[in-house]
């Protein structure tokens, strides 16, 4: 079976030092991933954490601990993980507290995990990492271990572009996250917060907008040890003693962690309002509150603390009678059974999170519940989980008044509803468990990680295998401009060939071997003065093909017919019209094309401005025979008859002699017609290649333009 290693921030099992033994580590996600099973999820799973204790032994662990210096975890852990990370992503931006040494430590215990990953990784693997405690792995392991599949997978929300915005660290967190083959979270929105996030800081032509290689997993539970376990020797003992104490009253659940993201003080209040508005049920209704201790050393969670006991004994102090308090309040840990019996045996389980990236205990209550007597969920609308369990009462928690009378509604909830809604919820969860989760995620990387290696992107020194096949052939090379032989620059009139691709075209006009052809959107005066000037005997092509140039006569040939522009004027008027809304921007007349460049405007704006003039086009142009296109920053209608694919059609027709061989280099959206002619017609052997990451018709493709001069000087040295 293939291997699968887990990083996460803790192993299921945790060494406690007064009992000597080991006990389950506690948090959602390693409740979650340990239940993970590896015949159906097709892997076996070893775990990677880091670690501050000194394992008295490591076999019997199903992982690897990595020790780490407590100082230095300390400061990682609470000072930048949960002082930052986690407030920010939680939209609690009030509670951030920036640690100077934190994110140095933060980038420390990364680069140790990255390097034991890399040290206990065997080729091919694939690698799991989870949350935010690691998102600079990725890209420390892509630099050492290409061959290694990485996915990484989001626990808590991606916070809107907004917020994420205010990190000082954003653009290290991105650009190494983009590194992955794929990208998971719970919910759609966290995923349009992360592409939104993408675009804004690392700009709209970042590979990982093309690459699409992201999706939405929602996380589940292992529903199938929450149903053995509601039935146990232990939980029914429990069962039975609660009932002895609850006798008529009726619960209302609450199990949180401590912590503001969770909305105990919200939760608190909605029940002082639920009192107020219906004293009937003073005495009837007790809200039972487990709070598990949680980040007890950060200054701002001992606040919390305090702040949720004075609201609860306030509560019980107006509300309270002789052997009645309203709220029962815990603040431990309690066993996994006697949580059972309480999911069992409460009527309404209220989750009142301010923002939860899933929340498990919402669907763990659902499959703790007897269908025949089932309670109701009161779901907070800001979880992760509120997208799965669509039967759940939805409540917003900052809406006290409204979610007071939610509790009324749910505590009177008619049976065979409540039994419906709980059937429904409960198949769902049987059918969809954690290891489906697991399951869909890791196939899609498999995926993701087997269209790549299709496209063959080559390192330097080892560029494409079928160069073996270019020895002594006659080879025809169409070769783009802007982009491509040349780096694109914000003003198109001051591009110009660099240095070393000069020396490389020289090399080539003097092969006899290789027929270039330059085909360029640009127009006949700029290529002869850039290409026959300087004595590069290549051929020709301006106006994405619409005038060609050979060589030997010297002259150019208009290829299409002469009415090809008569919708220009009425374009350039449109273009005019959003160059003087949009600064920075200016249009190009090409003859059979006209293009509007953004690339110095304002990014944010000109985007929405591209949009919007995009579709202007395309419904402006329905009838007539032109097209538009989107390219880098650029937007062009150019004549439907003038296109690289035709241009190239011509070209190969008319030749008196065959290639051997046809070899398409572009990096633009107007390339992609010359790569979809050559590959599905040209009748002899044909290589197209992509410049940049994005989609692309080409079967392959090279990382981007600085690559361009060594491709071309390989094909030289193989020819
Ligand atoms: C992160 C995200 C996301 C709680 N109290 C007791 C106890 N628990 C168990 C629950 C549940 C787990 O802890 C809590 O899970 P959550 O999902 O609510 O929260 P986080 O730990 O913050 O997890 C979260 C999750 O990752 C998974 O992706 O859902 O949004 O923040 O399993 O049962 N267990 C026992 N006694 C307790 O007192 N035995």
């Amino acid at each position: 079976m293939p291997r699968c290693l887990l990083v996460t921030n803790r192993l299921p099992l945790t060494f406690d030092e007064n009992s000597n033994e080991f006990i389950p580590s506690a948090g959602g996600l390693i409740s979650s991933l340990k239940g993970l099973n590896s015949k159906q999820v097709g892997f076996d799973f070893e775990w990677i954490a880091p670690t501050t204790q000194i394992y008295p032994y490591e076999s019997g662990l199903p992982g690897h601990p990595v020790l780490i210096p407590k100082d230095i975890y300390q400061s990682y852990y609470n000072g930048f993980c949960n002082k930052v990370l986690w407030p920010l992503f939680h939209y609690e931006r009030s509670t951030i507290a920036q640690d100077i040494s934190g994110w140095e430590n933060y980038k420390k215990v990364n680069s140790i995990i990255a390097d034991e990953i890399i040290k206990k990784a065997n080729f091919d693997d694939t690698v799991w990492i989870h949350d935010f405690h690691f998102f600079l792995i990725p890209e420390l392991l892509k630099q050492k271990r290409p061959d290694l599949k990485v996915g990484f997978f989001l626990h808590i929300p991606f916070p809107s572009s907004e917020i994420f915005r205010e990190l000082p660290q954003r653009k290290e967190i991105l650009n190494s996250l983009i590194q992955c083959d794929l990208i998971g979270f719970h919910d759609l929105s966290y995923l349009n917060h992360f592409k939104r996030s993408v675009s804004r800081i690392l700009g709209e032509e970042c590979p990982v907008v093309y690459k699409r290689n992201w999706g939405v997993y929602p996380i589940s539970i292992d529903t199938d040890h929450f149903i053995e376990l509601a039935e146990r020797d232990l939980t029914r003992q429990y069962l039975c003693s609660f009932q002895k104490t609850k006798k008529e009253m009726k619960w209302i659940l609450g199990v949180d962690r401590l912590d503001h993201i969770k909305g105990l003080l919200q939760k608190l209040y909605t029940f002082e309002s639920f009192l107020r508005k219906y004293p009937e049920q003073i005495g009837n209704v007790q809200l039972i509150q487990i709070v598990v201790p949680s980040r007890s050393d950060i200054f701002e969670y001992q606040t919390l603390k305090q702040e949720v006991e004075q609201l609860v004994s306030r509560i019980n102090g107006e509300f309270g009678t002789p052997g009645k308090m309203p709220v029962h309040y815990i603040f431990n840990h309690i066993c996994s059974a006697e949580l059972s019996a309480l999911y069992q045996i409460s009527e309404v389980m209220h989750i009142a999170s301010s923002r939860d990236g899933m929340n498990l205990v919402g669907l763990e209550y659902v499959a703790s519940q007897n269908c025949n007597h089932p309670g109701t969920l009161l779901l907070s609308e800001f979880t992760g989980a509120h997208s799965t369990l669509s039967y759940a009462i939805s409540i917003n928690p900052w809406n006290i008044d409204e979610t007071a009378e939610k509790i009324h509604d749910a505590l009177s909830r008619p049976i065979e509803i409540r039994q419906h809604e709980m059937q429904e919820m409960k198949s769902f969860l049987m059918n969809y468990t954690s290891s489906h989760w697991a399951k869909l995620f890791l196939d899609d990387l498999n995926e993701f990680t087997s269209n790549k290696r299709l496209s063959q992107v080559p390192n330097e020194e080892n560029f494409f295998p079928w160069m073996s096949e270019l020895k002594n052939k006659k080879i025809l090379l169409f070769c783009d401009f802007d982009g491509t032989l040349a780096p694109l620059h914000p003003t198109p009139a001051k591009v110009s060939l660099l240095e070393e691709t000069k020396k490389v075209l020289s090399d080539i006009t003097m092969n006899k071997k290789i027929d270039f052809v330059v085909v360029s959107g640009r127009d006949q005066n700029f290529l002869q003065d850039l290409f026959t000037k300087n004595n590069y005997h290549f051929s020709l092509a301006a106006c994405h093909g619409a005038y060609s140039y050979l060589p030997d006569s010297q002259e150019w040939e208009h290829l299409i017919p002469h009415d090809s522009t008569n919708w220009k004027e009425n374009i350039i008027e449109v273009f005019k019209l959003y160059t003087t809304r949009t600064p920075g921007s200016f249009y190009e007349d090409k003859g059979y094309a006209i293009a509007w460049h953004f690339r110095n405007s304002p990014e944010e704006f000109a985007d929405f401005v591209a949009n919007k003039l995009f579709v202007e086009l395309e419904e402006a142009l329905s009838s007539i025979p032109a097209q538009v296109t989107r390219g880098k920053k650029i937007i062009e209608v150019k004549s439907l008859h003038a296109c690289k694919g035709h241009f190239v059609q011509h070209y190969l027709e008319r030749r008196e002699y065959l290639p051997e061989v046809v070899i398409a280099i572009g990096d633009d959206t107007s390339d992609e017609d010359m790569f979809e002619y050559l590959q599905n017609n040209a009748s002899v052997k044909t290589f197209c290649i992509k410049v940049g990451e994005e989609k692309t018709n080409a079967k392959y493709s090279l990382k981007d333009q600085s690559k361009v001069d060594s491709l071309l000087l390989n094909i030289l040295m193989n020819s």
